[in-house]
């Protein structure tokens, strides 16, 4: 591919954009730049390949597609079926999955489907039996509830939020807080690691019908053969979400125990985090829930996006490459890096480090909520997110903490020497934060005073640490 391809592609797309609404072409171009000169870190964000983000700009986009591929309620989807079927041959080969479900527009969707067709193959199978019809529209409403009550049980667990869970793990603010009566399993507060014995006692006392493994702010590995046991010992159907670790999973640096699809049920991801592909979804599954699975849309989807399809296509073939598991390798080294320059600097990290792509930083030890910390790093020009740690006094809402992560800065070619400076940014920024006061004199959990000029120069260093790795070196927009 020549450079000057990329470049004319972009730019080509860019005037006729900006034939019709200038002002979108110019917030496109304004977001490269602000891409290319942020130091960003945060740990579920990437950059996809120029090949990825043409595969969406297209008029697959203008396509219905409901249904499945060859099993459409449209006629014309032959080349949707194209793309569809591609996407999901890359991902069952690429994470050794028996069944691809590609239509998800998000990680919350593939959960949704995951958790109906886990609600479905427990309650619809045995309740068709018994109601002596073919499916599940052929019961009258009563008939159903009845049924489900009788045969379901909808209980969930799944990993605290405060402890690196996900919303959609059967939290409140989350429909999957409504459909299920959740319990949580948190972590160890000695050590800040999943204590599995007690995850076993949670589950022998709760009987969930699904237990979930996965997070999106716990820097470890989690044991999936472990976490299958302990489901089979109750009879739960055993669902992991790894969003956040999937390119992980497909480089290969989380194999055996440590790799959740031999040992789940059902596995959901996003394709845009560490797995560097489009915004979208996906499920993974054992042969037995595939039907279930399949009816996604329209049980709970909206019609399929055949252009993030495509684009999901591209990405997961570009991640079957050997480099890729050149790059998965290089962004646990980097947050390994990253976490040991934070602690030889007297950071406080969870858990003590990081073993997979995210460390996140307790930054009551700098005396400051994680709210003002993510916005004196922000006008230092480094991107974060603030994040609860375990047992957060400070809520949801300020945290306590700063979840970093190395997938997009790995992408661009930072190494390790670049995440040693990094840490030392953060923590120079940090350390030269003061929490500031309300009105009345009570301390702010979100006022702060970091010198102007010493934050122009850290977003300066950040600007000097990123500009041997260009961002999409071959686009020149001007
Ligand atoms: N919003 C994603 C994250 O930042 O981890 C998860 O949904």
């Amino acid at each position: 591919m020549s450079h000057n391809a990329e470049s004319t592609a972009f730019r080509s797309a860019l005037e006729v954009i900006r034939a019709v609404e200038p002002r979108v072409a110019d917030a496109i171009g304004a977001e490269l730049t602000d891409q290319r000169e942020s130091l960003k870190l945060i740990a579920s964000e990437n950059y996809a390949s120029p090949a990825t983000l043409l595969a969406m700009g297209n008029w697959f986009s203008d396509k219905y597609a409901e249904g499945t591929v060859g099993r459409r309620f449209y006629a014309g989807c032959q080349n949707v079926d194209t793309v569809e079927a591609l996407a999901a041959e890359h991902a069952r080969e690429l994470f050794g999955a028996a069944h691809a479900y590609v239509q998800p527009h998000s990680g919350i969707d593939a959960n949704l489907v995951a958790f109906w067709a886990i609600l479905a193959d427990r309650v619809e199978s045995p309740a068709l039996k018994k109601a002596q019809v073919r499916q599940v529209n052929d019961l009258t409403e009563a008939d159903w509830f009845a049924l489900r009550r009788e045969l379901g049980n909808q209980r969930m667990l799944g990993m605290s939020l405060d402890a690196g869970g996900h919303l959609t793990h059967g939290f409140r603010p989350n429909i999957s807080g409504k459909m299920f009566d959740q319990r949580s399993y948190g972590t160890d507060p000695a050590t800040g690691l999943i204590d599995y014995d007690r995850v076993a006692e949670a589950a022998r006392e709760f009987k969930p019908l699904i237990l979930v493994g996965g997070y999106s702010a716990y820097p470890r590995k989690v044991n999936f053969r472990i976490l299958r046991e302990i489901a089979d010992s109750v009879g739960a159907t055993f669902m992991v979400d790894m969003a956040h670790f999937a390119g992980l999973v497909a480089g290969k640096v989380f194999t055996g125990d440590f790799d959740p699809v031999p040992h789940a049920h059902i596995v959901t991801t996003t394709t845009h985090k560490s797995l560097r592909g489009p915004r979208g979804g996906m499920v993974l599954c054992q042969p037995e829930l595939a039907d279930q699975v399949d009816r996604g849309c329209p049980m709970v989807l909206g019609g399929p996006l055949p252009h993030v399809m495509a684009a999901k296509a591209v990405a997961l073939a570009e991640a079957r490459r050997p480099d890729f598991a050149d790059y998965a390798q290089r962004i646990v080294d980097n947050a390994q890096a990253l976490a040991d320059g934070l602690l030889r600097r007297g950071a406080t990290l969870v858990t003590g480090g990081t073993d997979n792509h995210l460390v996140l930083i307790d930054v009551s030890g700098y005396g400051l909520t994680g709210r003002q910390a993510e916005q004196a790093l922000l006008d230092s020009g480094i991107v974060t997110n603030r994040n609860s740690v375990p047992q957060d006094p400070n809520g949801a809402w300020y945290t306590s903490g700063i979840r970093i992560g190395t997938p997009a800065l790995t992408t661009r070619g930072l190494g390790t020497a670049e995440m040693d400076q990094t840490a030392e940014l953060i923590h120079t920024v940090l350390t030269q934060t003061t929490a500031g006061a309300n009105a009345d004199g009570t301390p702010s959990k979100a006022k702060y005073t970091l010198d102007a000029d010493l934050a122009d120069k850290i977003a300066r260093q950040a600007t000097d640490l990123l500009a041997p790795h260009p961002l999409y070196p071959a686009i020149n927009l001007t």
